[in-house]
């Protein structure tokens, strides 16, 4: 115990577990930026509500800023404590806690981690749908603090859509339960989605009541080669029209060209300029028919260079691991992430345009393409050169950025679909954000957080 302040906080909080050792300190300090140097005054664990009220008390009545924390999967820096902060980490609030078969709801603690919801959610016959590739390590607390989207919003939407109901300790330790899992609830504001992708700056999110779902029918996945991204556009319109889509990703060849290189097998003996990853229910002849005509009709335009559908959940998992391995394969090369959304419509013109600018600004950059078709969501990843400094890659990347919120501004986009402004693109919020809408954020910010207490220099600054 190396601050004399944590005496006072077990004096306030007795049996509150906490760890001081500097290994600690850095595992829990950082999330999957990896960028800033992790320096939290302590990492408290508690085991309940009551001990995560007694913790925010203490912060209040000291003044000492605390870090929410889950599963520190984040890749916009949310989850970084490099100032001294108390990281309240939820790590042992991880059970679900009631499941409720005629509201098809399940209530669970902030820490699970999503796979263990969709085991939950199986449990009962029912799925709960949001998913991505981190889904084995980052905790459903997380993914509600940044909204999460991930493969399948295509068909179900983000996270926002399935949180029937939240329960929330505010700064001082006050315990709000916001929409108790009701469907219809017009009383006011809604605090519920207000605390869904505030990033942990208002609120700490202590157990959320998620809403679940049938399971989908049986569905294939395919994977498709295309000569271009204007083609890729045609071939989405065609599947959407045809099939029911669960998801409908694409990369490009230096995307998988990494994650060839990290294990991955080689789907087409040829190189391809984009690619697809498609999944569809096709759980009975109709729909098996409707995917061949679908796939068929993209053929006879000449639009598929190549294309293998799954025959096995095996083969399946193979094609996922192409797309989802992306973020694995890169992460050697220290990539600067951007995470951008248009309009669906405009994502030809705005890839061509952002495409033409980094490549006249750094001809030499690698820049991998990839995301989210169906959600207008770009995943761009500059990865850092052999040769260039660290400071230099920044600078060069933060630049790159710049360009990138100017032409976000021109197409109406946001800076961050779906990982959250964290500290990464707080310098860029005024690029989606109205002067206005800013100056009511900050309002808000204050009403629920006077002190500045709650995961501070998040979003924006104050
Ligand atoms: C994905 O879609 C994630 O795979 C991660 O949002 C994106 O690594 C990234 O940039
Ligand atoms: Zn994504």
């Amino acid at each position: 115990m190396t601050d004399p302040r944590l005496e006072s906080l077990l004096q306030d909080c007795p049996g509150l577990r906490l760890k001081t050792d500097a290994a600690d300190l850095e595992h829990y300090g950082r999330d999957w930026t990896r960028r800033w140097t992790p320096a939290p005054l302590a990492i408290a664990l508690p085991a309940s509500v009551e001990e995560v009220q007694a913790v925010l008390r203490w912060c209040s009545a000291q003044g000492v800023a605390v870090v929410p924390s889950g599963g520190r999967t984040g890749l916009s820096g949310g989850a970084v404590a490099a100032n001294g902060e108390l990281v309240l980490s939820l790590e042992r609030m991880n059970k679900p806690l009631t499941f409720n078969a005629v509201d098809r709801t399940l209530t669970v603690q902030a820490g699970m981690a999503l796979e263990a919801v969709h085991n939950a959610a199986l449990e009962h016959g029912l799925i709960y749908p949001v998913d991505f590739a981190a889904r084995g390590s980052c905790s459903i607390g997380g993914n509600i603090a940044t909204n999460a989207g991930g493969i399948r919003v295509i068909r179900y939407g983000n996270t926002r859509e399935w949180i029937a109901g939240l329960k929330v300790v505010t700064v001082n330790g006050e315990l709000l339960e916001l929409n108790k899992g009701l469907i219809k609830n017009s009383s006011g504001y809604d605090f519920r989605q207000l605390l869904i992708a505030s990033e942990g700056t208002l609120g700490v999110i202590v157990e959320a009541t998620l809403k679940l779902t049938d399971p989908p029918p049986a569905s294939n996945v395919m994977l498709l080669a295309l000569p271009s991204f204007e083609v890729l556009m045609e071939v989405f319109a065609a599947f959407r029209e045809r099939l029911q889509l669960q998801a409908f990703e694409f990369f490009t060849d230096r995307a998988l060209e990494h994650v060839l290189a990290h294990g991955a097998q080689a789907p087409f003996a040829e190189v391809h300029p984009f690619y697809v990853v498609t999944e569809f229910a096709a759980g009975d002849e109709v729909q098996e028919a409707a995917a061949m005509a679908a796939f068929e009709a993209c053929m006879e335009q000449g639009w598929v260079s190549d294309g293998v559908v799954s025959q096995s959940d095996a083969q399946a998992a193979q094609l996922w691991r192409l797309r989802e391995g992306i973020t694995e394969a890169v992460a050697r090369y220290k990539p600067y992430k951007n995470d951008v959304s248009v309009r669906i419509s405009s994502m030809p013109a705005f890839l061509a345009r952002t495409q033409a600018l980094i490549g006249e600004a750094y001809p030499h950059f690698d820049v991998v393409w990839f995301g989210h078709i169906g959600d207008g969501n770009l995943h761009i990843n500059v990865l850092k050169p052999d040769g260039t400094g660290d400071a230099e890659f920044l600078q060069q990347c933060e630049h790159v950025t710049k360009l990138l919120a100017q032409v976000l501004k021109d197409f109406d986009g946001s800076i961050s679909a779906e990982h959250g402004i964290g500290l990464v693109k707080k310098g860029y919020l005024d690029s989606t954000r109205g002067p206005a809408e800013i100056a009511l954020m900050k309002a808000v910010k204050r009403t629920f957080d006077p002190q500045g207490l709650l995961n501070p220099g998040k979003v924006f600054d104050l």
